[in-house]
């Protein structure tokens, strides 16, 4: 199904587990940079979400997967706002008992980023090798492998795959300030990152758990930023965390 979002249409899967009562908690779960809601890791997660007693609510974001929008003209904000839009539709559901944010990446930025300025109607976040550094980077000048001059950023990135995209993606990611997202987030958060993450430093994860007032962190030893070695572990990690949740709130 679809969820407007200022004409924008986004792409959105719902499940519940199969023994689901009659309210349950849900967690919507976004993908990264370039990616989507089938890839492996998203749908295992999802999985280890549906174990857990969750609904979970995939969603993809502005010029991602099936969802509108070029991928060319993406940014920060846009994402924002289309996170802003998934929660204000999984509220709207009256069968959730308590709303949690996952997410892979950039979606894990943007589940912070979300989590800060909607602190108050989320019951717990879960960032997945989060990648915090992008705020920092393009103040840098850093993006995507790219040089550029931060003071006069070109129209055009090139992104790795030979897909472009805006400057105005970089202008963005300038003004966004992640350690301000995380200390106005008080409630629970795990932080999942493989140590050998060879797109975001596993430092990024390290740094935020330790800044999150209430976050627990799972680091996977020797695996990558999508997980290509022990998925299982961080499959177990979600379930494990977000069973925790339900109990503390019982
Ligand atoms: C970058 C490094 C990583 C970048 C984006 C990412 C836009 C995001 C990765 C992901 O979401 O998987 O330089 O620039």
């Amino acid at each position: 199904m679809f969820i407007d979002c200022d004409g924008v249409q986004l792409h959105v899967e719902l499940e519940k587990p199969a023994d689901a009562a009659e309210r349950m908690p849900l967690t919507i779960l976004i993908h990264g940079f370039t990616g989507h809601m089938e890839e492996r890791h998203i749908l295992a997660v999802k999985d280890a979400l549906l174990a857990a007693g969750h609904a979970v609510l995939r969603a993809e974001m502005y010029g991602h997967g099936q969802s509108g929008g070029d991928f060319t003209h993406h940014t920060l904000y846009k994402w924002l706002t289309n996170a802003m839009a998934v929660i204000d539709y999984a509220r709207s559901l009256d069968f959730v008992s308590g709303l949690y944010l996952c997410g892979h990446s950039q979606g894990g930025l943007t589940v912070a980023l979300a989590g800060g300025m909607e602190h108050d109607r989320l019951d717990g976040l879960i960032l997945l090798s989060p990648a915090l550094m992008i705020p920092e980077l393009a103040r840098k000048g850093e993006l995507l492998g790219l040089q550029f001059d931060p003071q006069h950023i070109p129209d055009v990135l090139d992104a790795w795959d030979g897909r472009k995209l805006e400057g105005n993606y970089a202008r963005v990611a300038q003004t966004i300030h992640v350690e301000e997202a995380i200390d106005a987030y008080p409630g629970p958060v795990l932080v999942v990152h493989g140590d050998e993450d060879e797109a975001v430093p596993v430092r990024y994860g390290r740094e935020a758990a330790e800044r999150y007032r209430n976050a627990e962190l799972v680091l996977i030893p020797g695996d990558t930023h999508c997980y290509d070695h022990h998925l299982e572990a961080v499959t177990d990690a979600v379930t494990a965390w977000a069973l925790k949740q339900k109990n503390t709130r019982a």
